[in-house]
């Protein structure tokens, strides 16, 4: 267990006098910041936001109702709120090219909810990945509401191949293409949550077409790589894109739709009254913020150096022994199945164990896994948070290195905590915010974050 204490020196944010009478919250603050900071985070669906996007978040705005649009809001008192979410709208809509932007969705799932709610009835068919092969929940997952509302078809992977030169599990566009003609689905959705390629949105759209079917693209994972420029742009040949700001985007937690004004109504109307009641304006600036970084040139240097980074550790991790999904990566994220670098060890172990040595990331299952999704073969990186503090392929190289070592010696503690206090070496040259921190390290080697 981490020890911090209020007294330790350590600041979450500029306010953090205003929390001076709660210490057990800054405590706890100051534990979480402190995680960050001496872990290594690899989980490929998170970032760190700038100080910009936490000064935003932690705004007056979070006292305000609104709901409604700009313009036409249910509660007065909103002149100022209407300028916010439209700087956010204008700059989500200018920095990915769409027509319309809504900026309220409180999460990516949300945002697919309220497209599937805009352009569906109950009932309706539609085709998506499945899970087990990258999909997300919301794409039919019999666990999620989408799959008791809506009848959902999967598509997935190609069969893994010996071929180094076409090592396969890849969409397959023949198999799409089948199950669309069959089922007459819709809307395709296209997008996954563990799926280290580039997704070309084009033969989704000749699919769509050939059959009638609506095209939505979820870009949760890359939005940040598409507006760094480093992933196609899906806006303008899907009908509609969802994303989340907080990943590769680097913006606070939440969602977004972006789409065309011939459906910007219906999907306005879905997001609210449909789904959501008031938005939560804080957020919404915070996501203007984030919306503007990504506009800037240094955003597409991060963008780019976020797949040199993805691909550097995806070249380490394979010569470490473990065989990666797809044979690498074009993108932010990883999949590695641990089977053939030992075939005792789970997924769940396996992330058990980096943790204990300060290595976040999560188990996931690979494709056709032979494992529940709990306990899973296989292991999900991404590199867009330690992109972040300005880590680079040097660095890919050492953590590839020290994941390689605490796996193979996951029963001697000593290697662990050897590793553990690499990690924290490795941490201490690449802070997340320089500018909160202020103490020194208190984290105890092996204290597991
Ligand atoms: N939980 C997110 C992820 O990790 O990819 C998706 O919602």
């Amino acid at each position: 267990m981490t020890e911090v204490s209020a007294g330790s020196g350590r600041a979450w944010s500029p306010f953090d006098e205003w929390l001076a009478d709660d210490p057990e919250l800054v405590a706890l603050l100051g534990a979480e910041i402190d995680r960050q900071s001496t872990t290594l985070q690899l989980i490929a669906s998170e970032n760190f936001t700038s100080p910009a996007v936490l000064a935003a978040s932690g705004s007056v705005l979070t006292n305000k109702y609104s709901e409604g649009y700009p313009g036409r809001r249910y509660y007065g008192g909103n002149q100022v709120i209407d300028e916010v979410e439209n700087l956010a709208r204008d700059r989500a809509t200018s920095l990915f090219g769409a027509e319309h932007a809504n900026v309220q969705p409180h999460a990516g799932a949300t945002a697919n909810l309220a497209v599937y709610q805009a352009l569906l009835e109950p009932g309706d068919t539609v085709l998506a990945m499945s899970l087990d092969h990258g999909g997300h929940l919301t794409h039919g997952s019999p666990a999620s509401i989408t799959s008791k509302i809506w009848r959902f078809v999967a598509y997935g992977v190609s069969p893994a191949s010996a071929d180094p030169e076409a090592p396969g599990e890849t969409i397959d566009f023949d198999e799409v293409a089948d199950v669309a003609k069959r089922e007459r689905p819709k809307l395709i959705v296209a997008g996954a949550t563990a799926y280290p390629r580039v997704i070309d949105a084009r033969p989704f759209r000749e699919i769509a077409d050939a059959v009638g079917a609506r095209l939505m693209f979820d870009i949760a994972h890359p939005a940040g790589l598409v507006a760094g420029g480093a992933h196609p742009n899906p806006v303008g040949i899907a009908d509609v894109v969802t994303l989340t700001t907080h990943k590769t985007l680097r913006g606070p937690r939440g969602g977004a739709i972006l789409c065309g004004q011939d459906l910007a109504k219906a999907i306005d109307s879905a997001v609210f009254p449909g789904l959501q009641g008031g938005p939560l304006e804080h957020v919404v600036a915070a996501k203007a913020v984030a919306f503007r970084e990504a506009s800037l040139p240094s955003f597409r240097d991060y963008a780019a150096r976020v797949v040199a980074n993805a691909q550097s550790l995806a070249r380490a991790l394979a010569a470490e022994g473990f065989r990666l999904v797809s044979g690498g990566t074009d993108n932010h994220l990883i999949l590695i199945d641990l089977r053939p670098f030992d075939a005792e060890l789970t997924g769940k172990q396996a992330q058990e164990v980096l943790d204990r040595a300060g290595i976040t990331l999560n188990r996931n299952t690979i494709p056709d896994d032979p494992r529940p999704p709990f306990v899973t073969s296989g292991l999900r990186l991404g590199s867009a948070a330690q992109t972040t503090t300005g880590m680079g392929t040097p660095e890919m190289a050492r953590i590839a290195g020290l994941i390689g070592r605490a796996l193979r010696h996951r029963a001697n503690e000593a290697v662990l905590r050897e590793v553990r206090s690499d990690v924290l070496d490795l941490c201490g040259g690449f802070p997340p915010y320089p500018q909160l921190v202020t103490g020194p390290p208190v984290s105890s080697p092996a204290g597991g974050g």
